[in-house]
């Protein structure tokens, strides 16, 4: 959750938004679990874009972490500099697949913890342990509403793409 905020608080552009209810067709499928307030889910995606310098423009697409919609992950991690897992302290295990994901595809990723008010709250170096995170991936805490720590979080993820990168690995 938060995705279409915190694409919402950066983007420099109007965002460009596709959203829809989650219907009878995905009960059962789409845990909702510990979060029964909240009546709608991502099921397409959100578009936006940041310029970090004049020479440095991001594109942000946010798209949803269930295994259904991967086959729109396939497409975007192409030329992509990284990706923002954006986690849910009440639902860590929602994400498991996610990072594994882009472990696998050695897309730089770095996780952004989204600090809901009623979420619990755990040491980073627990969540790191939990979701079995490499040292080197960022973790930060990050309030997807407030546009500087989410341009933050973009900012430290672009830098650790560059710096994968000037390293070769
Ligand atoms: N407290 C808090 N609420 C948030 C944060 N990010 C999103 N929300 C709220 O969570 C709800 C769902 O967010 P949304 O961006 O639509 O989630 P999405 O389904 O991932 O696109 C909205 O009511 C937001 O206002 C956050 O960082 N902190
Ligand atoms: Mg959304």
């Amino acid at each position: 959750m938060g995705k279409t905020t915190l694409v919402g608080a950066v983007s420099e552009i109007v965002p460009l938004r596709t959203e829809a209810l989650v219907t009878n067709a995905s009960a059962g499928i789409d845990s909702l679990a510990g979060i029964e307030s909240k009546s709608t889910t991502t099921v397409a995606m959100d578009f936006g874009r940041i310029s970090l310098a004049d020479d440095l423009v991001l594109y942000l697409f946010g798209t949803p972490g269930q295994y259904r919609f991967w086959f729109m992950w396939d497409d975007l991690i192409r030329g992509a500099i990284g990706a923002v897992v954006l986690i849910d302290t009440r639902r860590l295990e929602d994400s498991f697949a996610a990072v594994d994901y882009f472990e696998a595809r050695n897309l730089p990723f770095l996780v952004a913890l989204n600090q809901f008010d009623d979420a619990p709250q755990y040491p980073i170096e627990d969540i790191r342990q939990a979701l079995a995170v490499p040292a080197d991936v960022p973790i930060m805490p990050i309030d997807a509403r407030r546009r500087e720590p989410a341009k933050e979080a973009l900012v430290r993820l672009t830098e650790y793409a560059l710096q994968k990168v000037t390293r070769g690995y």
